[in-house]
């Protein structure tokens, strides 16, 4: 099968909502020595976009979604763990989690993903996570970057919450923080003091990967 075949089928599987198909090609995409992160983000990802439209199209309804996430997650477990790590010493920590009230979470799994791919160490918080357990777990883990995800408007403000929650404990300089979603524009992130906002998941594993060389390395003793 060819790569284009492998990629587009995966495509068809999550729209699909067929598990046990983006299981099988996520598979040959791997015996094929197709990458990886084409398969996750061209293939799997895509088909959630392709339903994500045709949901605000009325064209698909609730448990068409829920089974083209379920087909997304059967695919991503089989590709993630061959997702190549890039190097460093120290793996950095990022603290991730959708904010309270939310509990969309298949664009935070893939931030996730990529965030790992390119070498964090993930302290995954979930869905509809509190406020302050964002600085609860930064505290805890000594982490790196904060990465916040909503897709609602109506979530929006929790978000700002959270930047606010790490400069009233006094540690919003030891951290970068991200948020990101469908509503969330760099306007915004800046409006609520976060550092930045990425419109996906790879361009956000970018920026986190470089930001944590800013940090100075000692901040947490
Ligand atoms: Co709901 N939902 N949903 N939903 N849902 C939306 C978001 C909505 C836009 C649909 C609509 O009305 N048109 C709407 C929000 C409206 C608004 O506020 N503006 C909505 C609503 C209203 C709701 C409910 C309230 C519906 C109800 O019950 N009446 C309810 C929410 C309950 C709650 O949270 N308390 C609800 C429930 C659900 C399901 C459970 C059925 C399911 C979620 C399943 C799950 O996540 N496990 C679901 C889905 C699937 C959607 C849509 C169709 C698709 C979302 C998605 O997964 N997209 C969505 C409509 C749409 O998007 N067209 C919709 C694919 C995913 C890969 O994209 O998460 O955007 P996304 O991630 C992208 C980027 O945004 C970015 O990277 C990813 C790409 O690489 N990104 C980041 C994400 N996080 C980032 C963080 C970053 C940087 C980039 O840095 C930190």
């Amino acid at each position: 099968m060819e790569e284009s075949e492998i990629i587009s089928g995966l495509t068809n599987a999550v729209v699909n909502g067929k598990k046990d198909q983006a299981v099988e090609l996520a598979q040959q995409a791997l015996a094929e020595g197709v990458d990886p992160y084409k398969a996750v983000i061209d293939g799997l990802a895509k088909g959630m976009e392709i339903m994500g439209d045709r949901y605000d199209k009325k064209q698909a309804f609730m448990p068409h979604l829920l089974m083209a996430s379920n087909a997304m997650y059967g695919g991503m477990d089989v590709l993630t763990p061959h997702l190549k790590l890039e190097g460093g010493e120290r793996r950095a920590v990022l603290v991730i989690g959708t904010a309270e009230g939310d509990v969309h979470d298949i664009g935070k799994n893939l931030v996730k993903t990529m965030m790992s791919a390119v070498g964090f160490e993930a302290i995954d918080l979930g869905k509809d996570v509190p406020i302050n357990s964002f600085t609860e777990a930064a505290v805890e883990h000594k982490a790196d970057v904060i990465s916040v995800s909503t897709l609602m408007t109506s979530t929006m403000d929790n978000m700002e919450k959270i930047v606010k929650s790490f400069t009233e404990k006094g540690i919003r300089d030891k951290v970068k923080i991200i948020v990101g979603g469908a509503p969330i524009t760099p306007d915004y992130a800046d409006e609520i003091g976060a550092d930045t906002s990425k419109p996906d998941a790879m361009e956000a594993a970018h920026w986190a990967k470089e930001i944590v060389k800013e940090l100075p390395k000692d901040r947490w003793n």
